[in-house]
């Protein structure tokens, strides 16, 4: 067998093996004790060499085995890249049986659970745009550009005069118009505030929401469909109250109060801003308020997952963190 064969056996050898033993062994039968490179070397009588054979042995002999550890390096990292490949691989027709199953975020679980229980009760879902304009966010609510209403919300303004509305009221002029009357919808999504963080507050939040116009609306409606809707989120009988409240879009405005336990003791919880919406709201979507009458509300569906599931800080829910997340598995 002349050099050449060999290289030749030893890289059809390692083409074949696909383990780590098995290359042990292709490395052994060659570069050995008693391998075939090396017995090369040991059958050799350079007594019956001249010195230029000697050196032409030496110099075929040392490529051979540089070239032969070279071929075992290379069949090495294939090996192991192989390994890691398959560990990766994913067989899409195994059974499902890993557990570590992703959860529906509290937030998101909370707005559908909400939506089914608007939905009961004859209500639309509507979802509506995260940056509007200067007019739906203020003006058609009623609260002109020089009304200190506007400083109540600290405001994230775009170039272009469009703001990331500061609450879902934005969705009203627009539902008005679009849908006309009778009409009940809710509008669950993102709203943005230039706040200061803390436990309760941060500057992206959910808030739903809620309009229901058509004749003689009252307060008794307004009162009787949150309490309907409290007790279906909180799966039991729930007491409300309404404290008055000033905001320029209703009138009269309402702080809507519900009665729960926190931290074992017995209280009224401050939920959601509501009221009877301003006849200037309904003018100003072209509705007649003689004819017409409403109800609104601005529900904190954030605030409303963290009592549901006692998260005790807003701004864990914002963190995309895996093991916050994974904490709510009930909530698929
Ligand atoms: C409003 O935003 C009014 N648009 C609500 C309204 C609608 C009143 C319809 C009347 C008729 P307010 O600023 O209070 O109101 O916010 C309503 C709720 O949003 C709060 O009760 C709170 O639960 C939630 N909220 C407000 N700011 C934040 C914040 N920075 N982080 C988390 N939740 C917030």
């Amino acid at each position: 067998m002349n050099l050449d064969d060999i290289r030749l056996a030893l890289v059809a050898e390692l083409a074949s093996a696909s383990t780590d033993a098995a290359l042990a062994q292709v490395r052994a039968r060659y570069l050995g004790k008693d391998g075939v490179i090396t017995n090369l070397r040991k059958n050799v009588d350079f007594s019956k060499l001249s010195p230029e054979e000697r050196k032409a042995f030496g110099t075929g002999f040392n490529t051979l085995k540089d070239q032969a550890e070279a071929e075992l390096e290379a069949a090495k990292v294939r090996i192991a890249a192989s390994g890691v490949r398959d560990a990766v691989e994913f067989d899409y027709t195994l059974p499902g049986n890993d557990r570590r199953m992703g959860a529906i975020h509290p937030i998101v679980a909370t707005t559908l659970e909400v939506e089914d229980i608007f939905r009961s009760m004859g209500f639309s879902v509507y979802h509506g745009d995260e940056a509007v304009s200067e007019f739906e966010n203020f003006d058609a609510l009623n609260i002109p550009g020089d009304h200190p209403a506007r400083d109540m919300q600290d405001t994230f303004w775009m170039e272009n005069g469009m703001v990331l509305r500061t609450h879902t009221s934005s969705m009203q002029n627009r539902a008005l118009r679009q849908l006309g009357v009778p009409m009940r919808a809710i509008f669950p999504g993102r709203c943005f505030r230039n706040e200061a963080l803390d436990i309760t507050h941060e500057n992206t939040f959910y808030q739903l929401e809620g309009m229901m116009v058509d004749k003689d609306v009252s307060v008794a409606n307004l009162i009787a469909v949150m309490r309907d809707f409290l007790s279906a989120v909180f799966r039991r009988d729930i007491e409300v109250r309404l404290r008055p409240g000033f905001f320029p879009f209703v009138e009269p405005g309402f702080e809507l109060d519900f009665k729960t336990t926190l931290n074992g003791v017995r209280r009224w919880v401050e939920l959601m801003p509501c009221g009877m919406i301003h006849p200037v709201v309904l003018r100003n979507a072209g509705i007649d308020p003689e004819v017409y009458s409403g109800f609104a509300f601005g529900l904190g569906l954030t605030r409303l997952a963290m009592l549901r599931h006692g998260i005790p800080d807003i701004r864990l829910l914002n963190k995309a963190d895996l093991r916050f997340n994974q904490q709510f598995p009930a909530a698929l």
